[in-house]
């Protein structure tokens, strides 16, 4: 028996025995699986939204975040909700590309290259993507992107073609994808365990965010980060649509209001942690600069194949997000 099944159990026996009323809501708990680090700028978004919906709620809705894929690795998290082995969780969408290419709309390189455009990149896919989610048994509560992405290697990179036959660790398929193009070689690594990965070689290359680099220290095992700011990613917290159907419309709103409140903190610490984190690099002993015009100029051939090969995959829906999102512009 569940912990709380098991405290309303005792409670009933007790109401009964004592002829008292039950309380009028039964406290629930709600675990949150996060894939990140504790100290990453998402995890501790998370944490202050599960503590506005705990003090919002007062107390009928507990969650309880577990960082650093602790309770699920990043890949399981979905499913997890999905399957309702967790209430609600955090997931870097575009993992799930393989599923369904629309989730990969978010790392199209060079399509949505600022905070500004990732904006309306995502006013653009809001619709489809909450559609998508909800035929899934997902309910859409916020989502924050990830700073610009960056290369990241142990030596000096000026083209493409010094990037050939470098171990490259990928998150996602376009990351796998942008690999492949480039000449190198792939390897799926959790953020949580790239440090390690760096330190022993299975991996010795990367595309993220000064974020996820800083929260590695890998200025341990890598030299330089080139600025490129090819797409900025996104994490989405949701929660399991049935779950979600059964929420009081009073603890609803106490929710919806903690998930507008951790989308426009999350956004405006992304923002920040941008410049913090290149200059944490760079105080770990890193040279992060940005990338040359030959290297740009390789990346933007690339991108553009990679652009086409995902409105193939992603169809009229795609297609049609990514002309919404030009309109805006
Ligand atoms: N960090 C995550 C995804 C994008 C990012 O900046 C990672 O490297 O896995």
């Amino acid at each position: 028996m569940k912990r709380t099944q098991k405290l309303m159990a005792t409670a009933a026996t007790a109401a009964l025995t004592l002829g008292t009323a039950l309380p009028a809501f039964a406290a629930e708990k709600w675990d949150m699986p996060m894939a990140y680090s504790a100290s990453n700028f998402h995890s501790e978004n998370g944490v202050e939204f599960a503590k506005c919906v705990t003090d919002g709620t007062g107390g009928e809705i507990e969650i309880t975040v577990h960082p650093g894929g602790a309770l699920f690795a990043g890949a399981d998290i979905k499913r997890a909700i999905q399957t309702g082995q967790v209430q609600i969780g955090e997931r870097l969408l575009s993992g799930h590309q393989n599923e369904n290419a629309l989730f990969g709309f978010d790392s199209i390189p060079f399509l949505a290259p600022s905070f500004d455009d990732s904006g309306k990149l995502w006013e653009a896919a809001k619709p489809g993507i909450e559609a998508l989610l909800e035929e899934q048994g997902l309910h859409l509560l916020y989502n924050v992107p990830w700073p610009p992405q960056g290369l990241y290697f142990k030596k000096e990179v000026n083209s493409v073609d010094d990037m050939a036959g470098v171990k490259f660790r990928s998150y996602n398929n376009t990351t796998a994808r942008l690999a492949e193009l480039t000449g190198m070689a792939p390897v799926t690594i959790e953020a949580a365990e790239v440090s390690q990965a760096f330190a022993t070689g299975v991996a010795e290359s990367m595309i993220s965010s000064g974020a996820t680099g800083y929260d590695q220290k890998v200025w341990e095992s890598l030299t330089h980060f080139y600025e490129v700011d090819a797409w900025l990613p996104r994490n989405y917290v949701m929660v399991n649509a049935d779950v979600w159907s059964g929420v009081s419309d009073a603890n609803k709103e106490v929710i919806n209001n903690c998930a507008s409140e951790a989308e426009a903190r999350g956004l405006q610490k992304s923002k920040d942690y941008t410049q913090f984190t290149y200059d944490g690099l760079k105080e770990g002993g890193m040279i992060v600069q940005p990338a040359s015009e030959e290297l740009m100029s390789g990346l933007r051939e690339i991108g553009e194949t990679m652009t086409n090969e995902w409105l193939e995959a992603a169809g009229e829906d795609g297609k049609t997000l990514v002309d919404t999102y030009k309109s805006m512009n």
